[in-house]
């Protein structure tokens, strides 16, 4: 897989807000936030996108979602919406699979 932004993230070969690193993954404020609160979260292991998932990453996909969950609190939401893009027709920029959290601020279904 070719080097993405978000693994030079991870190297720390470019800066990011990160409010969360354990051995698996990281999450930093996104550069663009959609809402009050938003921020990504990713794995450390370079899967491109979600549907590049296997079996063997079960237990890393339960993770980053639970990270979310516990960061989200940290930063006082109770409600917030989780979004992953998968491929560029869904929107994917980056091809290093991340979660949107993002919070603060009412949203509606269905997303465009
Ligand atoms: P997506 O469209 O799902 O691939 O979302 C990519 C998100 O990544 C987008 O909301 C903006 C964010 N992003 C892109 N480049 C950077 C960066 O260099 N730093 C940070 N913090 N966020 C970035």
């Amino acid at each position: 897989m070719s080097e993405t932004l978000f693994s030079k993230i991870i190297d720390r070969e470019i800066p990011a807000d990160i409010i969360h690193e354990d051995e698996q993954c990281l999450a930093f404020r996104d550069i663009n936030p959609q809402a009050p609160v938003h921020f990504l979260v990713i794995p450390k292991k370079p899967i491109p996108k979600l549907s590049d998932a296997t079996e063997e990453d079960q237990a890393l996909l339960g993770h980053l979602l639970l990270v979310g969950n516990q960061v989200a609190a940290r930063e006082g939401l109770e409600d917030f919406r989780v979004n992953v893009n998968n491929g560029a027709s869904a929107s994917q920029a980056v091809f290093h699979l991340h979660v949107h959290v993002m919070g603060g601020r009412p949203f509606s279904w269905p997303p465009g």
